[in-house]
């Protein structure tokens, strides 16, 4: 309940920012691996607790509505600092379901394009299936008209949860985003190395492009390239971080 209050003021008192995390372009190697953009991930610095974990805030954001408001900030925030990037990289934002049930998310995507500047091919928008379970039709039409935007739609932490094949065969991803639980067992268990390398067929039959998740190893980066997936997240390649960490990838002074 406190944090509650704590966080409605929390964007107007600044304590809201974003950290980066890194995505590659998935070589036999980390030297060999490209970066080719960025994950926002939201953070909150509480004044007295802390760094709190979007894990434990963006539920309760979401519980009481906040998110809408939050979710914008983000967007802006994401689009105003990949804007200013010297070398055109991609930035991905992560979108609640209360998004696309609230207002009009096509048009505040547009406006933030317009208003930053941003190109739309640089903007990827992930989303899990939560999103699109409630109202297929409206979720369909929404995406639609994202991607007449130019903007890219993943399909984040696929695998976990109830993502089932009639969503990729339904709904236009540009890419999906391996889960890292799957990524995590890799060379632990023959099991998760059989259903990635499925996905990553099924997903290149489908046209769409394939990141792993949580890759932490030159192991399971081995094997991903191997398997020819496009591209891979996780510690191996860099932890989330404040872009000024980043400064020497995005170019300029961040
Ligand atoms: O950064 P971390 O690994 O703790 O993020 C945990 C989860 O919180 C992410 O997997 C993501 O789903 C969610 N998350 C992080 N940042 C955002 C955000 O800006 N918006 C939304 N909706 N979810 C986020
Ligand atoms: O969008 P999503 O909910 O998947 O956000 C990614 C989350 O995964 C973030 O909270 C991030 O801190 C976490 N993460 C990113 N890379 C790794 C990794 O290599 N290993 C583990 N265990 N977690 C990771
Ligand atoms: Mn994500
Ligand atoms: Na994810």
């Amino acid at each position: 309940r406190v944090l509650h209050q704590e966080l409605s003021v929390a964007i107007k008192n600044g304590e809201l920012s974003l950290y980066y995390q890194p995505q590659a372009a998935a070589g036999g190697s980390v030297a060999a691996s490209q970066i080719i953009g960025f994950e926002a991930l939201a953070r909150w610095h509480h004044p007295v607790r802390g760094c709190v974990p979007p894990g434990d805030f963006i539920p309760l954001a979401e519980e009481s509505g906040l998110i809408v408001e939050m979710g914008e900030w983000i967007l802006r925030e994401a689009c105003r600092e990949a804007a200013s990037w010297a070398i055109p990289l991609q930035v991905a934002v992560n979108l609640s379901p209360a998004q696309f049930t609230h207002g009009d998310l096509v048009g505040l995507v547009h406006s933030i394009l317009l208003e930053t500047g941003l190109t739309p091919d640089r903007l990827e928008l992930e989303i899990t299936e939560g999103v699109l379970i409630e109202d297929f039709d409206r979720g369909l039409s929404l995406l639609r008209r994202l991607k007449a935007l130019g903007v890219r739609i993943s399909m984040d932490d696929f695998g976990s949860g109830y993502s089932s094949l009639s969503y990729l065969q339904a709904f236009p991803f540009d890419k999906i985003k391996i889960d890292r639980a799957f990524v995590i067992n890799l060379g632990r268990n023959p099991q998760s190395a059989a259903i990635v390398r499925a996905v990553i067929d099924l997903g290149h039959g489908l046209e769409m492009s394939i990141v792993a998740e949580g890759v932490e190893t030159e192991a399971q980066l081995d094997f991903l390239a191997e398997e020819g997936c496009d591209a891979v997240q996780g510690y191996l390649i860099g932890r989330p971080a404040p872009i000024g960490q980043f400064a020497a990838l995005v170019g300029g002074d961040q």
